[in-house]
């Protein structure tokens, strides 16, 4: 097989559920991470629980590793605190393993989040400036920023996956256009995982959705064709059609109901 281990982080979460699955012929072996107990280890599965805000722990877990398929981490908008523990600390643990460890190439699950305060009427590339919508999307930032760092000082490749909304089907009207579906993220994974020589690089993990806010040419060289379209959904939405709605704030941005969030805090 093209690895003998790979590592793949969050493999108790929405996607980590769904690559456990799917990455078993890449690797001899696949070693599972994640906070919360996971289902045992399979054949040619292991299985380490690990928090990423823990140094020692992150060390372990990465030896013997060829590369890393990064799905750990706080996903969504959460109590600043954990946040900054698991997508800041904690991934600097990571990539501090990483560069230990002699691992060339690591998958690292971003977001569009990262650019969510773009408006739904503007259509930008990897190259646009930075617009995180709320405190999870700039931990995504660093996570860009920490690993082009990694890569410019130390020559680790990263590919940076801005995923949009990969769930079984669109759950919304704006999921519409963010839409990845399933087989596509791992095609997508495949081709980061791959591709001979990705440097740094960012795409967005979309599917061939009708409505598009993001253009892939900047990470062409991944040769990421989508398979998949939320068209198939397209009688579930119908009013998608009139997107953006003028009277929902939410429709008004690419992040969505994230741009409304606001740091939170314990107290
Ligand atoms: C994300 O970044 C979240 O991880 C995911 O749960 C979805 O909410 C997604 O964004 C989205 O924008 O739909």
């Amino acid at each position: 097989k093209p690895f003998h281990r790979l590592l793949l982080t969050g493999a108790g979460g929405g996607l980590g559920t769904v690559l456990r699955e799917r990455i078993k012929p890449w690797a001899d072996i696949v070693r599972l991470s994640d906070v919360k107990v996971i289902a045992p280890a399979g054949p040619n599965e292991e299985v380490m629980q690990c928090d990423l805000a823990d140094r020692e722990a992150v060390l372990s877990l990465l030896e013997g590793v060829d590369a890393v398929l990064h799905f750990g981490g706080v996903s969504v908008e959460e109590q600043v605190d954990k946040i900054v523990q698991a997508n800041i600390v904690g991934l600097h643990h990571l990539y501090e393993a990483v560069h230990k460890q002699g691992i060339k190439r690591v998958i690292y699950a971003s977001s569009s989040h990262v650019v969510g305060f773009y408006p739904t009427t503007q259509v930008i590339d990897a190259g646009a400036p930075l617009r995180p919508d709320c405190i999870y999307g700039v931990s995504k930032c660093f996570g860009e920023a920490l690993s082009r760092y990694y890569y410019d000082r130390f020559g680790i490749e990263t590919v940076c996956l801005r995923i949009g909304s990969s769930f079984d089907e669109p759950r919304n009207a704006r999921m519409m256009t963010t839409f990845l579906a399933y087989d596509d993220l791992v095609e997508l994974v495949r081709c980061a995982l791959f591709t001979p020589r990705v440097g740094h690089t960012i795409t967005f993990g979309v599917s061939d959705n009708k409505t598009k806010w993001w253009d892939n040419r900047l990470a062409a060289h991944l040769g990421y064709v989508p398979q998949r379209s939320s068209r198939e959904f397209a009688e579930r939405f119908p009013q998608s059609g009139e997107w953006p709605g003028k009277e929902d704030v939410t429709a008004t941005y690419q992040g969505g109901p994230f741009v409304l969030a606001g740091p939170i805090y314990k107290d």
